[in-house]
């Protein structure tokens, strides 16, 4: 296997001269297992584990490899196995509130170069999530591109490519049916080698079978959708970065709704429609529902009108929601930095290049 046929690039040699003195090699996450992971290296597909130390070391959950991540791996002779041992910075990543008791950043997806953004064009379709899944796509720093799939279940493919066109900023539209023939041609312009391509959205929108369209192979299960309302039934269960015979990189997903970052904040207000409306009967418009005179909540506490669990479960996602929020600013800030980087690199190579043309 060649390493730029698996999407290596410049952006990471920097980041890896240190490894390569200590005579790891670089490999890229295809998928994760539970306690393992496979790996692309130029000796091929290996079986790896994390050490001991990364393990230790990771304060966050985002610290340890996602698919898409290059990694620094020591492989053991004589096996076709590895062991892990950093994780390269990410040149892109999507991410999200990983479920659980503790808002910690999930990563999704690492490393894409361009994310298509699937939706059926049935009954589920819907340009708000559309819309959504947009926002976080830019944040990403992946080229977002917009495919609405099943063409041949709308009546007016073209209406619903207008409806979204102008939503869709600089992202291009892609209306397609991946039961056509012809559907390999549409996506032939992102067909370039060692560039990775992503499916994200939600399951049964076809991900699997317009992957496996493009690739010409049957290498992704597909399944029937529910009848009742058209969706799917979670056929796609990890994600994992294929490499195909004509050498395409693309990462299958399994269905996803939403990404989370962007949302929390209705579901707050749905499940805590209670809390908000008391809330309202506070004396004070900005109040923080702690000692305030007039305070709606403290007073429905008090005569147990209020459950003490209640208002505690309904601050803890208050709270997370402000982190999340607060985390996409960070991201914000942190991608503008990245451009800067990007652009002073480029001016710093073509100055060590006019050296070195200079000297030669
Ligand atoms: N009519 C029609 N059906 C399609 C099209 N693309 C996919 N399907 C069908 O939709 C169903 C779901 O397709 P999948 O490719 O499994 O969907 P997925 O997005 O990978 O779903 P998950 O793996 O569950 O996330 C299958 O029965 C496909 O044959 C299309 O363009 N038109
Ligand atoms: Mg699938
Ligand atoms: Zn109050």
């Amino acid at each position: 296997m060649n390493l730029s046929a698996l999407g290596w690039n410049e952006s990471f040699t920097a980041a890896f001269s240190p490894f390569s003195n200590a005579g790891l090699v670089p490999a890229r996450v295809a998928c994760e297992h539970k306690h393992a992971f496979e790996l692309y290296s130029e000796s091929g597909l290996v079986h790896a584990a994390l050490t001991g130390k990364l393990l230790h070391e990771a304060q966050v959950r985002a610290d340890l490899p996602a698919v898409g991540d290059w990694v620094a791996a020591r492989l053991r002779p004589g096996e076709p196995s590895a062991d892990i041992h950093a994780v390269l910075p990410r040149r892109t990543k999507f991410s999200r509130r990983a479920a659980g008791p503790r808002p910690d950043e999930q990563i999704v997806a690492a490393n894409v170069d361009v994310v298509f953004l699937v939706t059926a064009l049935d009954a589920n379709y819907n340009v708000r999530r559309i819309e959504r899944f947009l926002a976080v796509a830019w944040e990403s720093g992946a080229q977002p591109v917009i495919v609405l799939n099943k063409s041949d279940l709308h009546p007016e493919p073209d209406r619903a490519r207008r409806e979204v066109e102008a939503i869709a900023l600089a992202a291009p539209v892609v209306v397609v049916s991946a039961l056509d023939h012809h559907c390999r041609d549409l996506f032939a312009p992102f067909l370039r080698i060692g560039q990775t391509l992503a499916f994200l959205g939600s399951s049964g929108v076809g991900k699997s079978t317009l992957i496996n369209a493009i690739l010409g192979e049957a290498r992704q299960s597909t399944g029937e959708a529910r009848i009742s309302d058209s969706r799917g039934r979670h056929t796609t269960t990890r994600r994992e970065l294929l490499l195909s015979e004509s050498g395409v990189l693309v990462m299958d997903t399994p269905g996803m709704r939403e990404l989370q970052f962007h949302d929390q904040g209705a579901d707050v207000e749905e499940t805590f429609q209670d809390i908000l409306e008391l809330a309202h009967a506070c004396r004070f418009s900005d109040c923080s529902h702690r000692d305030e005179p007039g305070c709606a909540i403290q007073l429905a506490l008090d005569e147990g009108r209020l459950d003490g669990e209640r208002w505690a479960s309904y601050l803890k996602l208050a709270r997370e929601e402000a982190y999340a929020t607060r985390k996409n600013d960070q991201a914000a800030a942190r991608k503008e930095r990245a451009v800067w980087k990007k652009i002073n690199a480029g001016q710093r190579a073509r100055r060590l290049w006019a050296q070195r043309n200079e000297v030669d």
